[in-house]
């Protein structure tokens, strides 16, 4: 995927403050500075072949190239099975049903690891066979959520922000995720068929952290989405590209990687971190608990880490990867693209999606409560 002037088409929010934000202040904070700062070390280390031949690899769609997953075949002999999904609630119930048996490595965002840790589904990762992890930003690692790293590895981390076609709406005018709610968008709209992420831009529209455990909030979040049901004319997370890229859709909220790619293809829609606050997500190696390939698990990361490999990865998917020698291999197009690397003020009362405990249920809750209508 070749970019294109327009790529760099690109709308900032404006600056209102939000009390809220500053609960993921380490991560995000971290991830403002990698951007800033890329260190320039070089790093290569051969994956291993280890004595079984397979591993078990689940993960969301389109998020590691199959070119990839057939080099590290060829290097190592080890087969990789690999089975996907399109939200983190999809893949913890599946992995909760079987108690993990069957996968070796999981790539979940970072607000479930802690979950999954706690149903006992995830095995320590033993980083020394892991090599040198000096590539991976120290900034995004050793976070609250597993500060010795002992039980995720990053891989990539990302935005969610809006899309607008311009053909269809003056884009200087769009600053807030509340311009969802303008009539023009009326039938046009898509949401993210993700919880987290929809019922995030409800909550951030709203001035509240996308964190938040209280209930009335959370409802708050629910009553917004509510009023723009209307709007929507899908839900979705896997053809959101091609809604945007055919115009079936003219404004909506769009994962960055997705953005770019989209953008390539139609050079009508503008990507916009409204002023409330982007939505960042990290996602995670991790293994599986139930893994009868342990270091079959290990090679496949390992192999995952080498900025080669990292580089492709976000070429094929565009989005952000902690691997800093990785950054350094890429197309400038792409570094100076800020839908795929936002600057500090792009970033400003953004938040990482983190574990919300407790009140996960009534984020389910009120979700299938607009789902289903009610
Ligand atoms: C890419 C998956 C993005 C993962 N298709 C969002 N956490």
């Amino acid at each position: 995927m070749s970019p294109t002037s327009e790529d760099h088409e690109f709308r900032p929010g404006g600056s209102g403050r939000n009390p809220n934000h500053l609960e993921d202040k380490p991560l995000k904070k971290a991830v403002v500075a990698a951007l800033v700062a890329v260190s320039v070390w070089m790093w290569a280390m051969p994956a291993r072949a280890a004595g079984a031949q397979v591993v078990n690899v689940f993960n969301w769609s389109e998020y590691i190239p199959q070119s990839v997953l057939d080099q590290f075949t060829k290097e190592t002999g080890i087969e990789v099975v690999y089975t996907t999904y399109e939200s983190n609630e999809a893949m913890f119930a599946k992995l909760k049903l079987l108690g993990g048996a069957g996968y070796d490595v999981v790539v979940p965002s970072v607000y479930l690891v802690g979950l999954l840790a706690e149903n006992k589904l995830l095995a320590p990762i033993d980083k020394k066979k892991l090599g040198d992890l000096s590539m991976l930003d120290k900034a995004v690692m050793g976070q609250a959520f597993d500060p010795d790293n002992s039980l995720s590895i990053p891989y990539m981390w990302g935005g969610t922000g809006l899309v607008v076609n311009k053909k269809y709406v003056d884009p200087a005018t769009i600053t807030s995720w509340n311009d969802l709610l303008r009539p023009e968008f009326k039938g046009r709209v898509i949401l993210s068929d993700d919880v987290r992420d929809s019922m995030g831009v409800a909550l951030k529209a709203q001035g509240y952290s996308l964190n938040t455990t209280k209930e009335s909030e959370i409802r708050a979040a629910y009553e917004w989405l509510k009023k723009l049901k209307p709007s929507v004319r899908v839900f979705d997370v896997t053809a959101t590209k091609q809604a945007f890229i055919s115009e079936e859709v003219i404004a909506g909220i769009c994962w960055n990687g997705d953005a770019y790619i989209a953008m390539q293809e139609n050079p009508n829609l503008v990507f916009i971190y409204p002023k409330e606050g982007a939505i960042l997500w990290m996602d995670s190696f991790v293994i599986s608990a139930a893994s009868k390939n342990v270091d079959n698990a290990h090679a496949f990361i390992r192999f995952m880490l080498r900025p080669e490999v990292a580089k492709q990865c976000v070429e094929e998917y565009n989005y952000t990867t902690p691997n800093v020698p990785a950054r350094k291999l890429l197309d400038e197009n792409m570094l100076k693209s800020r839908v795929m690397h936002p600057t500090e003020a792009d970033l400003k009362n953004a938040e990482f999606t983190l574990a919300v405990g407790e009140a996960l249920p009534l984020y389910d809750k009120y979700w299938e409560m607009l789902k289903t209508g009610n």
